[in-house]
């Protein structure tokens, strides 16, 4: 006879591990890139990993910085882009180097909203989505949407330890790097006008703790596993009273 208090510290270890998977599936990455406004631009960009997939939500705030009057041309707007490395010292836009791009796309072949995704550059965000509206007072609307090229894995495809830049006919303007929330240049964001910032910071940490445990997706099998154990724990627990 399996004594009632070795039941019970199964149901409890089995239920403190169905939650964690269960947080998991959730809510696997979580990235940010944050413009702080030393190259006259400030702007968040988030990138949060699906549920199912490869692909991320893409949200951005543009806080300032994007005026029509800095643009070279008004009509048109700023392209933006993921590029593959990371800005460089000393704010460095060009050490980001080139669009990131798995499938050697090329700069030649322009993807437009029209363009079938898979054809793109997985960096080619603004060719994607549309370029940024330059507006008077430089802060734009939020912009949100899904690309189901982005990934958070993979040596070539990854989105991870890239950067953003943000373009001016061409020119790199601005640029900031991809990064977790909380780590380095992500801290310097100021987020006390936002509404949701707690929200936020609570989606944050727990992207963290995920990103810390690998941040890999955990397969419905082990969801299944844990909550049959569970199931087990509590019929026998049950039987024994
Ligand atoms: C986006 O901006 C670039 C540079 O200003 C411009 O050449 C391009 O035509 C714009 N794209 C669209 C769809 O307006
Ligand atoms: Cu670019």
């Amino acid at each position: 006879m399996v004594s009632k208090s070795s039941l019970l510290l199964t149901v409890v270890a089995a239920l403190a591990y169905t939650t964690q998977v269960h947080s998991q599936l959730v809510v696997s990455q979580f990235l940010v890139a944050h413009f702080d406004g030393s190259q006259g631009v400030v702007a968040d960009f988030q990138f949060s990993s699906l549920q199912s997939g490869p692909g991320a939500q893409v949200d951005i705030d543009v806080k300032s910085g994007l005026n029509a009057q800095v643009a070279v041309y008004p009509k048109a707007g700023f392209e933006y882009h993921i590029h593959v490395n990371p800005v460089g010292p000393n704010h460095d836009c060009m050490a980001t180097g080139g669009h990131l791009d798995p499938l050697n796309v090329g700069t030649t072949f322009k993807c437009t909203t029209k363009t079938p995704a898979d054809k793109c550059q997985e960096g080619d965000l603004s060719g994607k989505h549309g370029n940024i509206t330059a507006t008077a007072d430089g802060k734009s609307k939020k912009i949100s949407y899904i690309d189901h090229q982005l990934q958070f894995s993979g040596a070539t495809t990854t989105i991870v330890g890239r950067s953003v830049v943000i373009h001016n006919n061409g020119a790199r303007m601005a640029c900031a790097d991809i990064v977790s929330p909380g780590s380095g240049d992500a801290d310097k964001s100021s987020d006390g006008d936002n509404p949701s910032a707690t929200a936020e910071s609570a989606q944050k940490a727990q992207a963290q703790s995920n990103s810390a445990q690998g941040g890999r997706w955990i397969g419905r099998e082990k969801a299944t596993t844990a909550l049959a154990v569970v199931a087990t724990g509590v019929m026998g627990l049950l039987s024994a009273l």
